[in-house]
């Protein structure tokens, strides 16, 4: 420490008290050999001045670890080159070092939300593990650095009208656990069982344009006789969109296979119920947390999940209807218990992309085999082990699908948790699957959060809300409720595509939702934390307004005779809007929301073309680019949306509107086309060209 080379080797003149002919150093002066060939003098160290665009801002003071707070630790490489890129990946614009071989990153504002004080220079004297030659803090004192090239991220922080506004919308009979908007206009609520009042049947349908009538808001559904507590929901691309349930808790639930077919229209009830005998249609494996996929042959993909409560995982997939045997997946017994609710989609490769815990991968979608393994997700700066899937629960979306669809597909993950501490996650991260060499981009995102829930909004953007800044999903879990919402548009640059919008003021922790309605509005529901009291059980629901809402700006409307679409067929429309300027479709796949899991969400953006009011929309390309099923297309005038309408894409390759074939199901829709399916309920005249289950082909069939 502080050694250095003398002046010259005669300083050395002392001879060896053994050996007169040889000289052992001199006053102050050491004679050193080494085994090494030759000998690295280490220079003393001083504070590195810049590393990359990172500044050196002086010796600070550091009580109780909290001016930057996230700290790594790295007892033999830390040094302001390790420390500041570490820092840097992650989105941090300020980092530092202390006592050696700690590594922090943070924000500027954490100097003075602490009340750190500048120290003299001297005080941070401890030389750094990985680079002897710098200096690392010592104890109680940061050596800090600031950030000063391109800015690793720009948040927006629109005012007033631009930030979107929460509305109180009325108080619900039960806090749903299930969210899932249906084809005639409506939203299904599915909760877990003695969540509502005594003796609910646990499964209501909500009217928005009765809206704030609790009395007339809600329509009680029978027919759900086990606990969907917590499973799946998809809309079947049959022809009536009936909607259905998957999995559950414990015994005969875990296998339950439940379905819905949406009736009635907006302001007039319908008389459906839910439809459920596990006697005759179950899953092959219990599945407690399983996601459900419609696949591009238009069958359905049941992932993963638990044997029941505190059970063993179910490491497998199957097909529904049911062909071959379960499909047994090492990476999901590997991953277990932080896989469960897998994000799953069909991609335009023709690959099923499933992420699970901090992993990806595409699966071939006739063998399930793996094609390609993705890289780890990144999780949080000093947790690689973190994840994004339950119970560190993210979400994904897809980012949005243009014409004519020949840029790669991108998913879109935001939130999650780290492991140790289990802390809610500051970052959302991409992927195009598809490219040749996929890597993870992280944004950083304004708050943390944990079971986030994201909903893809007609526009384009996405609105992120709900969750925890603390812990995890699960009851009791989690802490500090995130009441912001965040708007991620994927349109701008990336790294500045987040803006902070309003706040309620409920807190929507453990199974709250968040979906849009066809009005355009978000739907938020739900909280069922379950934490002695300290949140309570939420049953009021909220509505977000985007700014699209709040302009002042009339809805566009139109009119679309054809709502059963095959791909890339053209079809007209008319449209009314305000603006008389040029307007575009959207269009987002039916979506099921529980646990932060959108199953279905997707959206694209189709060809139009207009002559004054009188318009053709170009079907998208099928079934990779737009898998087969229900979606929602709304007519944008600039940035206002019409209110949606129903279309079907692709038909119904695998018949299922003939299924399930079975007394507790009847009657069925049938195939054939879509607007007769409300005609003749029982009729099942194939006038589509259907594709009967047998004829999938699945290689690991029995
Ligand atoms: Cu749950």
């Amino acid at each position: 420490m502080g050694g250095k080379p003398a002046l010259s080797e005669s300083e050395c003149s002392t001879k060896c008290a053994g050996n007169q002919d040889e000289t052992c150093g001199g006053p102050n002066r050491m004679s050193i050999y080494s085994s090494q060939e030759t000998l690295k003098v280490i220079k003393i160290p001083t504070a590195t001045q810049n590393v990359s665009d990172w500044q050196y801002q002086g010796c600070i003071t550091d009580i109780g670890n909290q001016v930057f707070p996230h700290k790594l630790l790295n007892q033999t490489g830390n040094s302001p080159q390790w420390c500041l890129s570490q820092c840097q990946a992650f989105g941090f614009m300020a980092a530092g070092m202390e006592y050696g071989e700690e590594c922090y990153c943070g924000d500027l504002d954490g100097i003075e939300k602490i009340g750190s004080q500048p120290r003299p220079e001297s005080e941070c004297n401890m030389p750094c593990p990985g680079d002897p030659e710098a200096l690392c803090g010592s104890g109680n004192r940061l050596s800090w650095y600031k950030w000063e090239g391109d800015p690793l991220y720009e948040w927006g922080y629109p005012q007033g009208i631009a930030a979107g506004r929460y509305e109180f919308l009325v108080g619900g009979p039960i806090i749903p656990l299930i969210a899932q908007p249906g084809v005639n206009g409506k939203v299904n609520f599915l909760e877990k069982h003695g969540t509502g009042e005594p003796n609910t049947t646990g499964a209501y349908e909500f009217d928005p344009s009765i809206g704030g009538d609790i009395f007339h808001a809600f329509r009680e559904l029978n027919g759900v006789k086990t606990d969907v507590f917590c499973a799946a929901g998809l809309t079947l691309p049959d022809r009536a969109g009936r909607q259905i349930n998957i999995g559950g808790w414990s015994t005969d639930s875990l296998f339950g296979v439940r379905i819905y077919w949406p009736d009635g229209s907006a302001g007039v009830n319908g008389t459906n119920d839910w439809q459920e005998d596990v006697n005759s249609v179950k899953l092959q494996r219990g599945r407690w947390y399983p996601t459900g996929l419609v696949m591009a042959n238009g069958s359905m993909l049941i992932v993963g999940g638990q044997d029941g409560s505190n059970g063993p995982p179910v490491p497998n997939m199957e097909i529904l209807p049911t062909v071959g045997p379960v499909y047994e997946a090492q990476y999901l017994r590997e991953t277990d218990p932080y896989n469960l609710y897998p994000f799953l989609l069909v991609l335009p490769s023709g690959g099923i992309f499933i992420q699970y815990y901090n992993e990806a991968r595409i699966l071939n979608e006739v063998t399930l085999d793996t094609v390609k393994i993705l890289p780890k997700a990144p999780a949080a700066v000093n947790d690689p082990t973190g994840g994004r899937t339950y119970p560190f629960e993210g979400t994904q979306v897809l980012l949005p699908q243009y014409y004519p669809y020949d840029e790669p597909l991108e998913v879109l993950i935001c939130g999650g948790a780290s492991r140790q501490p289990k802390v809610g996650l500051d970052n959302c991260v991409t992927i195009a699957p598809d490219v040749a060499n996929p890597q993870w981009t992280l944004e950083r995102m304004p708050s943390r959060r944990v079971m986030s829930c994201m909903a893809t909004l007609p526009d384009g953007t996405f609105l992120i809300l709900n969750g925890a800044e603390i812990g995890e999903a699960g009851f009791g879990l989690a802490d500090q409720a995130n009441l912001n919402a965040v708007l991620y548009d994927s349109r701008k640059p990336r790294h500045k595509r987040m803006s902070v919008m309003a706040n309620t003021t409920i807190a929507r922790m453990y199974h709250s939702e968040a979906v849009l309605m066809d009005d355009g509005r978000v739907l938020v529901s739900g909280s069922d934390p379950q934490d002695q009291g300290k949140h309570p059980q939420e049953h009021r629901l909220e509505v977000f307004l985007p700014p699209y809402l709040l302009s002042g700006a009339a809805q566009p409307t139109f009119d679309l005779p054809q709502n059963d679409w095959i791909w890339e067929a053209d079809y007209s429309f008319t449209v009314t809007s305000s603006s008389g300027g040029p307007i575009k479709v959207s269009l987002l796949g039916s979506e099921s929301s529980t646990h932060g899991s959108s199953m279905g969400a997707r959206i694209l953006f189709p060809s139009v073309s207009c002559s004054g009011g009188a318009c053709t929309v170009k079907a998208p390309k099928g079934p990779y680019v737009a898998p087969v099923g229900w979606y929602r297309m709304f007519v944008l005038d600039g940035p206002t949306p019409s209110h949606a309408t129903w279309v079907r894409i692709g038909g119904d390759p695998a018949g299922l509107g003939n299924w399930p074939n079975a007394a507790a199901f009847q009657p069925l829709p049938g195939l054939g086309p879509v607007g007769q399916a409300t005609l003749s309920a029982s009729a099942s005249t194939n006038a589509t060209e259907a594709r009967s289950i047998a004829n999938v082909p699945l290689d690991f069939k029995a």
